[in-house]
């Protein structure tokens, strides 16, 4: 007995599609990291580099990106917390490239605007398969806890060259820092689910007129 088409692309698009995880691994001098994300996930997250403020962020993207995510890193957090923040973004953004795969069937671009009070932040972003952060985030503390505002562009940088995505990141408006910086995660993570969400009307194929990403 034949069935329809329609219905069957609809299925292949959710239901039956490859299951989109991946675990990578970076050993340097500096850090030692493991990560895993399932991209499919609930938000799920254990989280431990060592920098509260940080494990916080990557708990945003987990949490608003619907992605289950671990991290560990062991990192020279005796000099300070550069290496295992910049070494984390770029292990991230390989596991989301392995995950992702050929990246047929998604929706590629997404973009979000996230408040929390006062603060405001907009992430645009697309997996074009070229690396390019844009990032215009004037902190107004240098600090949030133990975790150095300037980090958070080293993070975006190593994500977006290695996740291999095109990122505009804006802080819209902001007093406080926490705030600020919590907004800009946040909307990175519903950028991202937004992109990587399985568009059921064009399922298998590659959302670019190249035919590759
Ligand atoms: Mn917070």
């Amino acid at each position: 007995m034949n069935t329809p088409t329609a219905p069957d692309a609809i299925v292949a698009a959710s239901g039956n599609a490859p299951a989109r995880v991946a675990e990578v691994t970076r050993d340097t001098a500096e850090t030692k990291i493991r990560v895993r994300v399932d991209l499919d996930g609930t938000g799920r997250a254990t989280l431990a580099t060592g920098i509260g403020f940080f494990d916080h962020m990557l708990d945003q993207i987990a949490r608003h990106g619907l992605i289950d995510l671990d991290v560990e890193c062991q990192g020279d957090l005796h000099i300070d917390g550069h290496h295992t923040v910049e070494d984390v973004g770029i292990t991230l953004g390989q596991a989301v490239a392995k995950a992702v795969g050929d990246k047929k069937g998604i929706r590629r671009y997404g973009h979000a605007y996230v408040p929390l009070d006062e603060a405001l932040s907009r992430v645009v972003i697309d997996f074009s398969g070229r690396p390019g952060l844009h990032m215009d985030v004037p902190f107004t503390s240098g600090m949030i806890g133990g975790f150095d505002t300037q980090l958070a562009f080293e993070f975006f940088q190593g994500f977006a060259n290695h996740a291999l995505v095109t990122l505009h990141i804006d802080n819209l408006k902001g007093v406080n820092a926490h705030h600020q910086c919590e907004t800009v995660f946040k909307a990175f993570a519903r950028a991202v689910r937004a992109a990587l969400e399985r568009d059921p009307r064009s399922a298998g194929v590659i959302p670019s007129t190249k035919g590759t990403l």
